[in-house]
C-alpha cells in the first residue's frame, strides 16, 4: 500500500516517462504503433469481466493506438480485456512480417495486479520470452510499465502479450516496442 504522496510521486515519475516516450526520436519509434492486432483466444474469454461492473470492450486496435489510459483506470473499461483461470490462453499479437525487428525496449499498460509476459516469435515460428511485465501501480486499475534491453533481441517476426499470473482478471490498453529493423547485414544500430 502506498500513502497518496508516494502515489502522486509515482504518477509524476509516471507521466515524465511518457513525455519521453512521445519525444521525436528515430531511435526511440514505437515499431507497433498504428499496426494492426489479432487476439488469439481459443476459449472465448475476452469481454468476460467475471462479475465487474461495467466493462467496456475496446477494439483490439486500441492497443497499438499510441494512447494511454489515465493510470488507475478500472481494469474493464475501455480495455482489451478477459477473465479466466487459464490467462495464457489469450494472446493479443502483433505481426511485424514486412519489417523484423530486434528489440531494444517494451512498454505495456496492462491491469496493476497481474504479470504479462511479452514474446517474440522467430523466423522458425518460435515464440520465446522478452519481458515478463508487471505495470504496478499503487492505486489500482491500469498502470504502465517499461523495460528497456542491454542488448537488443534477436530478430521477431512477431510480438505477442499475453497474462501468465495474476487475480484472474486481466487487462491490456497499450503496447509499444522500440527495435532496430532487420537488414542485410542484421540488426545495426
Ligand atoms: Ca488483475
Amino acid at each position: 500500500m502506498r500513502t497518496a504522496v508516494e502515489s502522486h510521486r509515482w504518477m509524476a515519475v509516471t507521466g515524465a516517462v511518457l513525455a519521453a516516450l512521445s519525444t521525436p526520436c528515430a531511435a526511440q519509434e514505437n515499431v507497433l504503433l498504428g499496426r494492426a492486432v489479432t487476439v488469439d483466444d481459443p476459449h472465448h474469454r475476452v469481454g468476460t469481466d467475471g462479475g465487474w461492473c461495467c466493462g467496456q470492450l475496446a477494439e483490439a486496435s486500441t492497443v497499438t493506438d499510441g494512447q494511454f489510459l489515465p493510470i488507475g483506470q478500472q481494469w474493464n473499461i475501455d480495455t482489451v480485456f478477459w477473465h479466466s483461470l487459464k490467462p495464457w490462453l489469450v494472446q493479443l499479437r502483433v505481426e511485424l512480417d514486412d519489417v523484423p525487428m530486434c528489440i531494444t525496449s517494451v512498454t505495456l499498460q496492462g491491469d496493476n495486479n497481474d504479470t504479462y509476459r511479452i514474446r517474440g516469435r522467430t523466423a522458425a515460428g518460435h515464440w520465446y520470452p522478452l519481458a515478463n511485465m508487471r505495470p504496478v501501480n499503487g492505486i489500482g486499475g491500469m498502470g504502465v510499465k517499461m523495460k528497456v534491453f542491454a542488448e537488443p533481441s534477436a530478430p521477431v517476426y512477431a510480438i505477442g502479450v499475453a497474462a501468465i499470473a495474476g487475480d484472474s482478471y486481466y487487462s491490456v490498453s497499450e503496447l509499444q516496442a522500440t527495435g532496430i529493423p532487420l537488414g542485410d547485414e542484421g540488426c545495426v544500430p
